[in-house]
């Protein structure tokens, strides 16, 4: 590596709820995986995952809070509004086959206004009738300014590989934002906290999910398990009760589903544990804050 041509930059990923932002920033990340950290935001974490190679490191942002649209539609929309994107290098505008503009022109708008180079991804490609994609790339030619569209299919990895060449040819030379060494430390606890909430998320309905946080308390590496334990912390008793549900079902279930998907992901059979305590009024906190890994 010399100095002189080593190249990083930040790429802000965006799009609305299910186009497939996370599906593509693990496809991008894949293997290269070396962290996912976390950053105060307005109110929660917001995912960085970074590649890192000889002569590159690219640090990619997912919207924070993004995990399912049913719950966090009205959140996610703020939060686009309201998020920076001019401190980006590239912006990745991610849209699907099926989407409209509908209820984020503020977003684009900012976006056109940004200066900051965009890439316009359509995603889903895999599923596209005839001339389906001529007219959607059509659509949003006239809304997003942009002068590199590109289709993929992220489930398929189809055509990828040229989003990561692109964010290249954009990225501007400079040294490396993070340590190239001293990366692999937080993400694994990291990672299975993000998928205990996003399970909460799933199974919880109104303010529920956003009363908790989820700590994890132990994570033990061992040859053929890792075995976790994860504390959701609530602000109410009323709460705990919910969480936990009729005879502790409620919380099985998030239990179960988490496991499943850490087991995915870590490759590993897991062993986890959860439990619900109370934390009152954590977010008005700011040690508490501090204790689940925010800045402030
Ligand atoms: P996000 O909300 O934008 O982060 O979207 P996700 O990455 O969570 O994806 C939302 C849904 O779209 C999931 O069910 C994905 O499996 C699905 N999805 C993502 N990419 C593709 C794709 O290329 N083709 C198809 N058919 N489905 C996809
Ligand atoms: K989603
Ligand atoms: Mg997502």
């Amino acid at each position: 590596m010399t100095e002189n041509t080593h190249k990083a930059g930040f790429v802000n990923i965006v799009g609305k709820p299910n186009v497939g932002k996370s599906t593509l920033m693990n496809v991008l990340i894949g293997e290269r995986l070396s962290i996912i950290s976390s950053k105060a935001q307005t109110t929660r974490h917001r995912i960085m995952g970074i590649i890192n190679e000889d002569h590159y490191q690219i640090v990619f942002s997912d919207t924070p809070g993004m995990l399912k649209p049913k719950y966090e539609l009205h959140k996610n929309m703020m939060s686009f509004v309201n998020m920076s994107l001019e401190d980006a290098d590239v912006i990745l505008f991610v849209t699907d086959l099926f989407e409209t503009d509908e209820e984020i022109e503020d977003v684009i708008e900012k976006i056109n206004q940004s200066g900051v180079p965009v890439l316009l991804v359509i995603n889903k490609i895999d599923l596209s009738k005839e001339n389906q994609l001529d007219e959607v790339t059509a659509y949003w030619t006239q809304r997003i300014k942009s002068e590199t569209v590109i289709p993929i299919s992220a489930t398929e990895s189809f055509n990828t590989e040229r989003i990561l060449q692109e964010i290249l040819d954009r990225l501007p030379i400079h040294e490396p934002f993070y340590d190239k060494e001293e990366l692999t430390d937080r993400p694994e606890r990291f990672f299975a906290s993000e998928i205990v909430r996003e399970k909460i998320f799933l199974n919880y309905k109104k303010e529920i999910p956003y009363s908790t946080e989820v700590a994890i308390e132990d994570f033990y590496e061992e040859e053929k398990i890792i075995r976790i334990r994860a504390i959701i912390y609530v602000e109410r008793d009323s709460q705990k009760g919910i969480i936990i549900g009729e005879g502790g079902k409620a919380l099985k279930r998030v239990g179960t589903q988490a496991r499943m998907e850490m087991e995915k992901f870590f490759g590993k059979k897991i062993f986890l544990e959860t439990f619900v305590k109370v934390e009152d009024d954590w977010r008005k906190d700011k040690n508490k804050l501090k204790k689940f890994g925010y800045d402030q």
